[in-house]
């Protein structure tokens, strides 16, 4: 296997198991190289805390850009998740127009919604910005509302399979050549994830967990790209991420006082395993 050289774009939440805290150690547990471009430094991710201190890095980007430039560095793959302001987006497609390597992968997890509503601080001038950066990516991760903000489709709680297959044909017109849809569910017992690419849907169904935990989605999106990185398809790394999530789920649900993120570093090894780093 190569060794590649990884460039995550999101926050840093100091704490709470989110963002860069996620990204980073599982990335590297996957073998890869990854350098960061930190979009916000936040306390502590906004998803039920009372408060959080929020630094804006927007200005930051065009710098570090710039530097980078200068030393020559660049990546072969550039994932973007929760970024800090609608101005920011603009510059994170200078970056990556000027220091994605040729023929190289951008994963964008468009990180801004769920249950039905936009993360605090979010706003449809954010969802404008949004929109532009998925439409030059290569892959993008979507929940369901994500891809509604995206879309202008309507969110709904339940759903059939036409209603998805509406969903993901919108969402491949945005422009994104892969979509990967998370957090599909038909069925009180199941959840699962399906991939969509040139034009054929592939549904991974897996069992449903009652109650949701945080930080899932950067557990996902970050293990998603850790096995595309290691040369799986994106079907086979849609269903590592998914069964990788699933084991952090199970393992944190019953621990109430560990209601803010997933507990997702003890089983790191089971992700290794599955992506096969070692082969
Ligand atoms: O997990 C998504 C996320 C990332 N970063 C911050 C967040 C959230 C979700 O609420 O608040 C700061």
């Amino acid at each position: 296997m190569d060794y590649k050289r990884v460039l995550t774009i999101q926050d840093i939440s100091c704490v709470g198991q989110c963002s860069l805290t996620v990204a980073l150690p599982i990335l590297s547990a996957c073998g890869i190289e990854t350098a960061i471009l930190p979009s916000a430094v936040l306390s502590n991710h906004t998803g039920g805390f009372s408060g959080w201190t929020f630094a804006d890095l927007t200005e930051e980007i065009p710098k570090i850009r710039e530097q980078w430039e200068k030393e020559n560095l660049s990546f072969e793959a550039v994932y973007t998740g929760y970024l800090g302001s609608a101005k920011q987006i603009d510059y994170v497609l200078d970056v990556i127009k000027s220091r994605m390597n040729k023929g190289g992968k951008f994963i964008c997890d468009p990180a801004m919604a769920d249950n039905g509503k936009l993360y605090a601080g979010f706003n449809d001038n954010f969802v404008s910005a949004m929109k532009k950066l998925i439409s030059n990516a290569d892959i993008i991760l979507p929940n369901i509302t994500e891809a509604c903000f995206l879309t202008g489709a309507e969110y709904r709680e339940s759903y059939d399979k036409t209603y998805i297959d509406e969903l993901l044909n919108k969402l491949s017109e945005t422009g994104a050549k892969t979509v990967i849809l998370t957090g599909v569910s038909y069925e009180s017992q199941s959840t699962g994830v399906v991939v969509y690419e040139n034009g054929n849907y592939s549904y991974y169904k897996h069992k449903k967990i009652k109650g949701g935990c945080h930080g899932t989605g950067d557990v996902y999106a970050s293990a998603f790209t850790g096995a595309l990185m290691n040369g799986m398809n994106a079907y086979d790394s849609a269903k590592i991420a998914a069964d990788y999530t699933l084991s952090c789920i199970e393992y944190t649900i019953d621990d109430s006082s560990h209601w803010y993120g997933v507990k997702f570093e003890p089983l790191l090894g089971e992700l290794i395993k599955a992506v096969g780093v070692y082969d």
